[in-house]
């Protein structure tokens, strides 16, 4: 690494967010530019060769073999693409997990849609795209369900595959391997934030991964498929729950007078046990953090129980408004309030426990801090579009119609959280209701879930 790139403060380790490696920053590899530089040993015939150089330009970018200028950097281990940005901001991993179906990229996708916007307006917080490339399958995700021409086009996300461009494939200690791809969004104070003359240590790097829902089945993931380690790293795991895929939810959703007319309720998807897939995923970090059977996960788990629009009508009570949940403090940045999230958690563990105790037995028996949150990723329900081309039904929606409902919440506590865990002050703070001001609404409606 160039004396220039030094004076910008560099982490003593970075971080690959493919395969977690912890490296010097001077071990890290530069990707090759020039057209007979391709194939690489590690990432395969399709990518430029990585190599340590020793070569600079005066504005401090390596130089390849061949004299070109060189922008990309890269692990030394796996060769995957390292972020610039892993170079000065400590990553964070959160890891989303749950059965095929349960509705994770739909989650990720409208999560990172709607987050930037309240990190911005009330916890003064930047929250960017720090990898256009890398990001590219995600922002298309985004994109698909919320940048329409045409409303009556009806749109859905692919279903994520076990293989493919969801993955990173490598060659590394003589064997192949399948890593899951980093999508990476830096979270940092803005000037007008209290922690702004400290963003340096505060700032993070939110790593997230999309995972196919079969990945987290029993016998899934060998040594060479680690696709789902980012667990093991995860400042928070967020168990994406899908009581639509629960016989005793459906009866009782279909049994209420008010009932949802989702297809989701009507057609039974063989699925694996939610419970057991979350005990499959628990039984994962324990083996990788060597954690005794009888301790606890000592980080938040957060239990997203989704298609919230679908099972409305078996709450007794309606949560509480997002305005509820997240108010003004007296520097002018929000806080979380942690009480009335705990409140709307306790409600809807009660409701679990009525229809399907299995999943908060799984919950609490794994992690000491365990919570439960509402959320719709899309408002309503899909409609039906015939059949796919494997004979299933194809469900769609109309963009115009898209709604999400706290999908932000997750988020905010998981990044609370981990603030306080490293010691450091939270990007998010929390406070007591009795010392907060409600936030000025800018004439937004009322976002309860
Ligand atoms: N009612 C309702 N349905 C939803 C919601 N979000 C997703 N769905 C439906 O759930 C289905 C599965 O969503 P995905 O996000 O693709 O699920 P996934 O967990 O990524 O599935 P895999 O990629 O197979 O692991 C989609 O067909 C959507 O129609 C929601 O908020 N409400
Ligand atoms: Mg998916
Ligand atoms: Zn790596």
């Amino acid at each position: 690494m160039p004396e220039s790139e030094r004076s910008i403060s560099l982490l003593p380790l970075v971080t690959c967010p493919t395969c977690w490696f912890r490296f010097p920053p001077e071990e890290i590899l530069w990707v090759a530019t020039h057209g007979s530089l391709m194939g690489d040993s590690r990432a395969g015939a399709a990518e430029y060769r990585r190599f340590l150089p020793t070569l600079f330009t005066v504005d401090g970018r390596a130089l390849d073999e061949k004299g070109e200028t060189c922008q990309e950097l890269a692990c030394p281990r796996c060769h995957a693409i390292v972020n610039r940005g892993l170079l000065e901001m400590e990553p964070l991993f959160l890891s989303i997990l749950g059965a095929p179906s349960s509705g994770k990229s739909f989650y990720l996708a409208t999560m990172i849609h709607s987050v930037g916007a309240i990190l911005s307006k009330q916890f003064h917080l930047r929250f960017e795209n720090a990898a256009p490339r890398a990001n590219q399958l995600m922002t298309e995700y985004v994109k698909t369900l919320f940048d329409y021409e045409d409303h009556t086009k009806l749109v859905k996300l692919e279903k994520t595959d076990r293989t493919g461009k969801w993955y990173y494939e490598t060659h590394v200690g003589e064997q192949d391997l399948l890593m899951s791809r980093p999508y990476l969004y830096s979270v940092q104070p803005d000037e007008t934030h209290p922690l702004h003359g400290r963003r340096r240590e505060v700032s993070r790097m939110v790593c997230l991964y999309d995972n196919a829902g079969e990945h987290f089945l029993p016998g899934a993931v060998t040594s060479q498929t680690p696709v789902i380690d980012h667990m093991a790293k995860s400042e928070a795991l967020l168990f994406i729950y899908d009581p639509t895929q629960e016989s005793a939810f459906r009866r009782a959703c279909r049994a209420c007078r008010d009932a949802s007319l989702d297809p989701q309720l009507e057609s039974v998807t063989t699925t694996y046990p939610q419970a057991d897939v979350l005990s499959e995923a628990a039984a994962r970090v324990r083996q990788l953090t060597s954690m005794p059977v009888t301790e606890k996960f000592d980080r938040p788990l957060i239990v997203i129980v989704h298609k919230f629009d679908a099972w409305r009508p078996l709450l007794r009570k309606s949560p509480k408004p997002l305005d509820d949940v997240i108010r003004a403090g007296h520097d002018g940045v929000s806080c979380l309030q942690l009480d009335v999230l705990m409140e709307v958690s306790r409600d809807i563990e009660e409701l679990l426990l009525e229809h399907a105790p299995s999943i908060v037995t799984a919950a609490r028996g794994f992690a000491s801090e365990v919570v439960f949150i509402p959320v719709t990723a899309t408002g309503r329900s899909p409609i039906v579009a015939g059949s796919d081309s494997n004979g299933r039904v194809d469900l769609r929606f109309d963009p115009s119609q898209i709604a999400p409902r706290w999908v932000e919440l997750p988020v905010f506590y998981a990044l609370h959280r981990a603030g306080l865990r490293n010691g450091n002050a939270s990007l998010i703070p929390a406070a007591e209701p009795t010392t907060a001001a409600p936030v000025k609404n800018n004439g937004r409606k009322e976002r309860g879930p």
